[in-house]
């Protein structure tokens, strides 16, 4: 009795086994195609409008955070550098690097993948935060005479860890849509992000939190920013042929 229902557990546990694996093999099928765009249609884009705005944030600008720089200072520099996970202009308000995009739009646009780079210069990544449409490539360069490291914390995308000596460059595709942090281990006050989107409607708001998105088709659309500190945030557009449509996010502290 008791030899049966051992066997019945196992083979059972086989079982279940094989189920699981097919059916995480669809689910990454799946996602593979939708991130690649597969649901995503090129068409030509005629009177198509745009989309304008500005992320602002609310509540007192807070002051900004110092990253503490104890390595390799002849070249990184003596003093603390100011962090740029959150950059709220005084004046303005407005939030920089702020990435909006439009999700889930079925039709649209041609999608442009780029060859772009990513700096680590002064012991700094430049840009702090990049976009980049899926397909593209990432010249990754170091711009200083130290060694730096190059370690993406992708999850969807191939992760990688190596390092590139002063004046060398690596490049990385990234054919999977997803929010990637890079830092480097040699330096750990630098990081920066990557963000892959599925489709070519996204753009990175400028110092003063603006941002336009344009030859979009006449629709309705949700809208999201994605800030690295503040999370979230998504509302819906009604975009108009040959007309801009106005969409401003306010951002708050989590
Ligand atoms: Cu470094």
């Amino acid at each position: 009795m008791i030899k049966s229902l051992r066997y019945v557990t196992i083979v059972s546990g086989f079982v279940f086994g094989v189920m699981d694996s097919s059916v995480m093999l669809l689910d990454n099928n799946y996602a593979v195609a939708q991130e690649k765009g597969a649901t995503y249609k090129e068409i030509d884009v005629k009177d198509g409008g745009a989309i304008v705005g500005t992320v602002k944030f609310d509540g007192d600008v807070p002051a900004s955070k110092m990253l503490k720089v104890d390595k390799d200072e002849q070249t990184c520099g003596h003093e603390n550098k100011v962090s740029e996970e959150l950059v709220v202009n005084g004046e303005s308000k407005g939030v920089k690097n702020v990435v909006v995009s439009l999700v889930d739009i079925a039709a649209g646009k041609k999608i442009e993948a780029v060859t772009t780079a990513l700096d680590q210069k002064e012991c700094l990544f430049i840009p702090h935060v990049l976009a980049i449409p899926v397909g593209s490539s990432v010249d990754l360069l170091n711009s200083d005479n130290v060694m730096h490291n190059l370690h993406s914390w992708a999850i969807k995308n191939p992760a990688f860890n190596e390092g590139v000596s002063g004046g060398g460059k690596m490049t990385k595709k990234f054919d999977l849509a997803e929010v990637v942090k890079i830092t480097c281990d040699v330096h750990k006050w630098m990081s920066s992000f990557v963000v892959v989107k599925a489709n070519p409607y996204f753009a990175v708001t400028d110092e003063n939190g603006c941002f336009k998105i344009d030859n979009v088709p006449a629709g309705a659309y949700k809208i999201e920013a994605w800030q690295e500190k503040l999370g979230k945030k998504a509302a819906e557009v009604t975009v108009k042929s040959k007309e801009d449509a106005v969409v401003d996010f306010v951002l708050t502290k989590k």
